[in-house]
């Protein structure tokens, strides 16, 4: 029966994706560019040969499957590979596994459509490794500059311009492949949230991705000995940093259906005796409405200018990452919402607070997502998980949209 022998293949391919981790033991960390990302697209390869297509490293690192139709015009289906730090074993990848089952299944069927399928494991999605994200959706489409490459680095100064070349890519050429034949982009994920399994849907349909502003934010003191300067003579970075830090959540719990997190603090020299000269904290503002990330973002400043006028400590904020709410594409939606009700599947509409691959090709072109339940409601975390049995239905409901994309209708 189908839906075992998917699920099997979804359950197998996701276990053996599992190794492929620099931190094995202590959930998956998957970055960019990186060694493990080497290994885990070796076997995606494998995999998207396997399922009759034709496979290709990306310039953005991403890896592609291609099966040719009677036009050039592309249908893309599939999601990210990379991971954040010490996380699960399901997100993005999971949807990257059922892309490929989806291309298994056209295979089967023994037609030749119409459009050309794409798969696609996309590469940085997260943003763990230099803030950012989204970086593939983002070369393929034009967005980025060799300078861009230049300025992201990660925490040990290694810029995205180097660590490409170290992979083996053209970093120099990342303006040059932008892609414009791309008719269609569908996301298989897992839901990262309680939202399915309270509601007990099998099937989620995702009828926004949320707004993200992503900013890195430096407060400068001065480093001083903590047993000689006086309270009143000290720039102490880290107690100003907190005073502003500390006002974030509570600014977001007065905006309905936003949210803001601190999920990264560096604090220099950080050593016990010496006082923080340095503070770097990131803020990632998330919310369907642009308006409400806007004035969070604008709370932040005025609370940073604030923390300058009265303490004399200096602040810098960068923006990372300036992403839109996304509306997914309604046809889709009506396409994956007919083939739950003929499948007798449980099904809902729902936002996404994740960020996903499918906002980025959401602004420029038709995008769509299915969620399936996360148990718990848990994600970005070891104890990630989803059933298989619900990664196979996705993968029936948008085979079933692909095939119909793929003809033309
Ligand atoms: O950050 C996110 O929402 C996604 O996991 N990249
Ligand atoms: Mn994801
Ligand atoms: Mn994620």
């Amino acid at each position: 029966m189908i839906m075992t022998e998917i699920s099997n293949n979804i359950r197998e391919e996701l276990a053996e994706l599992k190794k492929f981790t620099a931190t094995p033991g202590n959930g998956v960390t998957r970055f960019p560019f990186t060694e493990e990302a080497r290994r885990a697209c070796a076997y995606l390869q494998q995999l998207m040969e396997e399922a009759g297509l034709t496979v290709r490293l990306d310039n953005s690192g991403a890896l592609i499957g291609r099966l040719e139709g009677e036009t050039p015009a592309t249908i893309m289906i599939g999601s990210h590979f990379d991971s954040v730090g010490h996380g699960g074993a399901y997100d993005g990848i999971a949807g990257v596994v059922c892309a490929i089952e989806v291309a298994r299944l056209l295979k089967k069927s023994g037609k030749k459509p119409h459009y050309s399928l794409e798969v696609i494991a996309t590469n940085d999605e997260e943003g763990a490794r230099f803030h950012v994200g989204l970086f593939t959706g983002k070369v393929l489409l034009g967005q980025l500059t060799v300078e861009d490459l230049h300025k992201q680095t990660d925490a040990d100064g290694i810029s995205v311009y180097e660590a490409m070349a170290a992979y083996g890519l053209k970093p120099e050429e990342i303006a040059e492949h932008q892609r414009r034949d791309i008719k269609a982009f569908l996301e298989v994920h897992i839901e990262q949230g309680p939202v399915l399994e309270a509601a007990d849907k099998q099937i989620g349909i995702v009828d926004v991705i949320v707004g993200i502003k992503r900013v890195s934010v430096r407060i400068n003191g001065r480093a001083d000995h903590v047993g000689t300067m006086p309270m009143h003579m000290r720039k102490d970075a880290l107690e100003q940093a907190a005073k502003v830090i500390s006002k974030i959540g509570d600014r977001a719990r007065c905006f309905p259906n936003t949210v803001a997190t601190v999920g990264f603090l560096q604090v220099e020299p950080n050593i016990i005796n010496i006082v923080p000269q340095t503070v770097t904290f990131t803020v990632d503002i998330r919310g369907v409405d642009k308006a409400a990330i806007t004035s969070q973002y604008q709370g932040l400043v005025a609370d940073l200018e604030q923390m300058q006028a009265a303490s004399g400590l200096t602040y810098d904020v960068e923006t990372l990452l300036d992403a839109e709410p996304v509306v997914m594409d309604a046809y889709i939606k009506e396409l994956f919402a007919a083939s739950c009700a003929v499948r007798g599947l449980t099904h809902m509409q729902l936002p996404s607070g994740a960020g996903h691959d499918a906002q980025i090709f959401g602004e420029q072109l038709p995008a769509a997502m299915l969620f399936v339940p996360s148990i718990g409601g848990r994600s970005h975390c070891p104890e990630e998980e989803s059933r298989a049995e619900d990664l196979a239905a996705a993968v029936l409901v948008a085979s079933d949209a692909v095939q119909t994309l793929l003809a033309g209708k």
